[in-house]
């Protein structure tokens, strides 16, 4: 008999998709009308979890799931699972540790050139027709320059280092706070994030959300000041939203870019009016090659742990 696998998200790759099928039967908790009835009545059979980075598992669902064996995450982020129960119950918690660190930097780099050169608003300016009823130079307001900023990131984890690489090639010096200084890495260390800001023209947060909320306050967006700009492709609740928006609103800092908010699919409406600010809808992992590599991670691990092994990219045993 094939294990049964409970699966939180869609997963957008067909190939993955029918691997799965052909090794388990599969429980789309997504398609059912009624999720909480399905789990009453196919709960006990479930012997791998799939879920998504943003969604994880709470305690409760894991309760409801006597037979669980490994819960695997499509993601890097474990915020949003409860790792300590996990523990508890020797369950192994898999990420695709490694796999999307190239497209989310790739992300954050997109992010900080549409926001500092203008891209949205003026592709909108474009296709709204403006154009040629506003041919004058002085109809768009100059854009900033990116090569050269001085750029402060927020965690150095794979992500944060990739994004490190990536704008040191635009000639930007960098520097970085995190928990503690990082031996071995080429770029300087700042233990104060206010400090931190003060000293960046772009800010770029890439730091896991395990341990950390609230980080980017109103403290740390005054210390970023109005020629500086946010970029988000880590969690939303790492930043006071309400903060960002008021330092948006009274123009206290000079744009953000932002992948992730505090309460997705929600975005503060106010941002959606901002022509100083560029939005996207967590999709920094969602490219073909990366969801695909996700996705075969997804397979390894839950393969791993039905057969008794130790997944190679459990957090948790
Ligand atoms: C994914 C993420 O969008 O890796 C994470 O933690 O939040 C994202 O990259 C998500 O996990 C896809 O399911």
């Amino acid at each position: 008999m094939k294990p049964h696998i409970l699966q939180l998200n869609p997963i957008l790759v067909p190939s993955i998709n029918a691997r799965l099928d052909e090794l388990y039967t599969m429980h789309r908790l997504f398609e059912q009308a009624d999720p909480d009835a399905y789990i009453a009545t196919h709960g006990a059979a479930m012997r791998g979890v799939i879920t998504g980075g943003h969604t994880g598992i709470s305690r409760s669902l894991m309760e409801r799931l006597p037979a669980l064996e490994v819960v695997a995450v499509n993601g890097v982020g474990t915020d949003a699972v409860d790792l300590a129960y996990a523990r508890s119950r020797g369950l192994p918690v898999t990420g695709t540790f490694g796999a999307l660190t190239e497209d989310v930097a790739d992300m954050a780099l997109g992010l900080l050139l549409a926001t500092c050169r203008h891209l949205g608003a003026v592709d909108r300016f474009v296709r709204g027709g403006l154009w040629p009823k506003f041919p004058q130079p002085g109809a768009l307001p100059l854009a900033r320059r990116v090569s050269g900023m001085r750029v402060g990131i927020v965690g150095l984890g794979r992500v944060g280092r990739a994004v490190a690489e990536r704008v040191g090639a635009f000639g930007c010096p960098v520097r970085y706070t995190d928990l503690k200084e990082i031996p071995g890495v080429a770029w300087a260390f700042e233990a104060d994030l206010v400090q931190l800001a003060r000293d960046s023209d772009a800010l770029i947060v890439c730091a896991a959300a395990d341990q950390a909320r609230d980080l980017v306050d109103a403290a740390v967006l005054d210390a970023l000041g109005p020629r500086g700009f946010l970029i988000n492709v880590a969690r939303g609740r790492l930043v006071k939203e309400a903060d960002l928006v008021r330092a948006l609103q009274e123009r206290r800092i000079a744009g953000a870019g932002l992948d992730v908010f505090a309460d997705e699919p929600n975005v503060p409406p106010a941002l959606l009016d901002m022509d100083n600010v560029m939005l996207q809808a967590h999709r920094a992992s969602a490219t073909e090659e990366t969801r695909a590599a996700m996705g075969q991670m997804v397979l390894d691990s839950l393969a791993q742990a039905l057969a008794g092994e130790r997944p190679a990219h459990s957090l948790t045993t």
